[in-house]
């Protein structure tokens, strides 16, 4: 059997590179039994796609996703496509026997999501949703500590995950903000990874109810495959802004913890501000993504007068990951979120184990966007409807 792994890439755009990287460097820095190869780069502006191979390192190029899929050289589908494609590629490589890496969130409805994970299951190939950030080691340490007990029983969780890139009116109507193509707006988009966090750190969420907003309901039309620094364009024809720009919600969970949850692409000067902070018996500990080697972490235990948050840089060999990487104090950085998971993925396939998250995990997240979404329209709380 080959020790290398041939990877075909669909989507070539902000995550693309993001995984091509991931790929390029697991083996720098942790040793797998398996390989990546960066065989197909697939797209459908034949130019662009050719031009980004070229930048990243793949083999070839093709621009009929079905062809990648079809090729019994490949054995790793990654999906990094907006969100409409997720499904109908993914449902295709597991049925063609190749192993799956998503992007989130898993899928454009709940309805698809539960398609999806149904095949993941029978196909018995590796299927990995890619939640990249809880990935950091200081995240990882901080699972540690909950799962060891240090926090006690953990009460709250404030998530917060904010964004400003929409405040500008005249940025272009891209595909994020139709919900044909992406399902939800900052729920999907960023929630989507505060819920994921969550459900890692503390548990399945049971009840949910929202609050979505659209503060800015029409956009000059402009390139649907523009990302986060879409320009603005001399486009007068305006198109409708169809999904939320902010999204608010309480959450309570299965062991009688209870969440706050905010999403936003209108909080003006936060860039990715991607946070939490859980609070249980014992202690609390915060986290911080544009400070992400760092964790904040308080014990109610702590001797009188010397109570507070103190600050572990997560970047000692007892950290997660942390140890491939450079000497104590030596940071990482968003990338290396993403190297962190490929290597599970590469662990998954080697040793024929699923790798988490996985599609199941994909599916619990889209059933609480799902509830999410189902609570703003009904204006009432609604409880998770676990499918399976
Ligand atoms: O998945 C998210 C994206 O869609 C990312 O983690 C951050 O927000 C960066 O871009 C968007």
């Amino acid at each position: 059997m080959s020790n290398q792994i041939n990877i075909g890439m669909i989507g070539y755009k902000f995550m693309g590179k993001a995984h091509s990287l991931a790929y390029r460097n697991m083996p720098f820095y942790f040793k797998t039994g398996k390989t990546p190869v960066l065989k197909t780069l697939c797209g459908r502006n034949e130019q662009e796609v050719k031009q980004a191979a070229t930048n990243w390192g793949f083999q070839q190029t093709e621009t009929d996703w079905k062809k990648v899929i079809e090729d019994p050289e490949i054995d790793l589908i990654d999906i990094v496509t907006p969100n409409h494609l997720h499904a109908e590629m993914a449902i295709a490589a597991l049925e063609a026997g190749k192993h799956v890496i998503c992007e989130k969130p898993l899928a454009l409805n709940l309805e698809q999501a539960i398609k999806m994970e149904e095949v993941a299951r029978k196909s018995g190939k590796i299927a990995m949703i890619c939640h990249n950030y809880r990935f950091a080691p200081a995240v990882q340490y901080a699972k540690k500590l909950i799962d060891e007990g240090k926090l006690g029983k953990i009460r709250q969780v404030r998530a917060t995950y904010l964004q400003d890139w929409l405040m500008d009116p005249e940025f272009p109507l891209t595909w994020r903000l139709d919900k044909e193509v992406t399902g939800t707006g900052a729920l999907g988009d960023i929630g989507a990874h505060s819920i994921d966090l969550a459900r890692f750190l503390i548990g399945e969420i049971t009840d949910v109810v929202s609050l979505l907003e659209t503060f800015i309901k029409e956009r000059p039309t402009g390139d649907m495959v523009q990302g986060l620094s879409a320009k603005k364009n001399q486009n007068t024809e305006m198109g409708q802004v169809t999904v939320d720009d902010a999204a608010l919600f309480l959450a309570k969970f299965e062991n009688g913890a209870i969440g706050t949850f905010e999403s936003s692409r209108f909080a003006g000067g936060n860039k990715n501000g991607n946070r939490f902070e859980i609070n249980g018996e014992k202690g609390s500990i915060k986290w911080d993504l544009e400070n992400m080697n760092l964790l904040e972490v308080y014990f109610e235990g702590d001797e009188e007068g010397l109570k507070g948050f103190r600050t572990i840089n997560c970047t000692e060999e007892i950290h997660p990951y942390a140890s491939a990487y450079w000497p104590s104090g030596h940071i990482i950085g968003y990338e290396h979120t993403f190297i962190n998971l490929v290597k599970d993925l590469f662990d998954g396939i080697d040793n024929q184990t699923q790798p988490k998250p996985d599609f199941i995990d994909g599916l619990r997240n889209q059933e609480v966007l799902h509830a999410v979404e189902q609570s703003s329209l009904e204006n009432s709380w609604k409880s998770i409807d676990t499918v399976r």
